[in-house]
C-alpha cells in the first residue's frame, strides 16, 4: 500500500483550513476579510444568504480526491450539494481555476476580497453553484442528479475518472438512489470509472436523514446490495482519508462520516444555512463569529507578502 508523507498530509490539513475560512468569510464578510483589525458590525453583510453546514465536508472531499488523482488529467469532481457553493468557490479560487475565467479572482489579497465581497451580493456571485462557476454544466437547485450526471460524463470515455459527492439528504431522492444501479449498465472497457462518496453528515436541512438513522451495518449491507464495496471514512483527517483511498477495493463507495457544520459554532441541523444569524446586531454573535473565523488561523496560511 502506497502511503502519503507527513508533509503532504499537513499541506492537505492547511488547505482544508484555508477553504473553510474562505467559506465562512464569503458567507459573512463585506470588509476586514483577513481580520487585520477586530471584527465590527460594519464588516458584516446586511443580508446573510447561503449554506454553511455542508461546506467543511466538501472541502475535505475535494482536497483529498484532488490530491489522490493529482497526476490524472482525466479526473473530475461532481458536486451534489451545489448549495455548498462557498466551499466549491473557495477551492476553485485557491487552485487558480476561477482566475482563468475572471481576472479579478487572482490568487492574492485582492482576489480574496473580491470573492468574499461578491458572494451572494447584487451583481456578484449567486449563493449556489451556477453556470458562472468554471466547470459547472448543469445548475442544480434540485437535488438528486449528481450521480446520474457522473455516469453520463463517464459514458464513452474509458479514460475518465469521476468522483461524485452525494449528500445523505440527496440520497433520499428517487433519482439518486436509483442511480446507484447505473454502474450495472456500464461496460468498464468502454466507459469511465465513477467513484461515489456519500457525505453522511446526519441531516437533511433540519431533520435527521434516513441514512444517518441506519446503523453502519445496515448502510453497508444496502451499499453492498447495489454492487459496491462500502468504505467508511470516519471524521475529516486527511491521514485516514488518504490511507483508505490507497487501499485497493473493487468498485468502492466511500461514506464520509462528518458532523454537519463541523468546525463551526453549532454542529447539527442548525448549521445548514447561516449558523449565527445576527452578528450584525448581536454583540455575543459578533464575538462568536470572530472566534470562529480566528479558529482557522488564516494568517499562518497566507504568504507574508500577500498578508501585507
Ligand atoms: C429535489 C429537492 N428537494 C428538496 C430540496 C431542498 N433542499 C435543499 S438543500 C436540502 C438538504 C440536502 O441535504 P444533503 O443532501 O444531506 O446536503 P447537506 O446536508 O450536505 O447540506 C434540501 C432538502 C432540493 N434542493 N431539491
Amino acid at each position: 500500500m502506497q502511503s502519503v508523507g507527513a508533509l503532504e498530509i499537513e499541506r492537505l490539513r492547511r488547505r482544508i483550513r484555508a477553504c473553510d475560512y474562505l467559506s465562512v468569510a464569503q458567507l459573512y464578510l463585506k470588509d476586514n476579510f483577513l481580520l487585520t483589525r477586530p471584527l465590527s458590525k460594519d464588516d458584516i453583510k446586511p443580508r446573510l444568504l447561503g449554506h454553511w453546514g455542508t461546506c467543511h465536508g466538501i472541502n475535505v472531499a475535494y482536497a483529498n480526491m484532488k490530491y489522490h488523482f493529482r497526476n490524472n488529467p482525466n479526473f473530475s469532481f461532481v458536486l451534489g450539494p451545489g448549495h455548498g457553493f462557498p466551499a466549491l468557490q473557495a477551492n476553485l479560487f485557491l487552485d487558480g481555476e476561477l482566475a482563468k475565467v475572471d481576472e479579478k479572482a487572482s490568487v492574492n489579497m485582492a482576489g480574496i476580497e473580491y470573492i468574499c465581497r461578491s458572494f451572494s451580493w447584487p451583481d456578484g456571485f449567486p449563493s449556489h453553484a451556477s453556470p458562472f462557476t468554471p466547470g459547472i454544466i448543469t445548475e442544480g437547485g434540485e437535488l438528486g442528479y449528481a450521480l446520474a450526471n457522473a455516469y453520463g460524463v463517464a459514458l464513452g470515455h474509458p479514460e475518465k475518472i469521476i468522483t461524485v459527492l452525494i449528500g445523505d439528504g440527496e440520497l433520499e431522492t428517487a433519482t439518486a438512489i436509483d442511480s446507484l444501479n447505473l454502474h450495472n449498465l456500464l461496460d468498464a472497457d468502454k466507459n469511465g470509472r465513477v467513484i461515489p462518496i456519500l457525505h453522511l453528515n446526519g441531516y437533511k436541512i433540519s431533520a435527521p436523514s434516513i441514512y444517518a438513522r441506519k446503523s453502519e451495518r445496515e448502510l453497508n449491507e444496502m451499499i453492498r446490495g447495489f454492487g459496491f464495496t462500502p468504505v467508511f471514512i470516519e471524521g475529516d483527517d486527511p491521514e485516514t482519508f488518504q490511507e483508505l483511498l490507497n487501499e485497493k477495493v473493487k468498485n468502492p463507495f466511500y461514506i464520509l462520516h462528518t458532523v454537519k457544520g463541523a468546525t463551526g459554532p453549532n454542529r447539527h441541523h442548525e448549521a445548514h444555512q447561516i449558523p449565527l444569524k445576527n452578528p450584525k446586531t448581536d454583540d455575543n454573535e459578533l464575538h462568536e463569529l470572530e472566534a470562529w473565523l480566528k479558529s482557522y488561523r488564516m494568517g499562518e496560511l497566507i504568504k507574508p507578502k500577500e498578508n501585507a
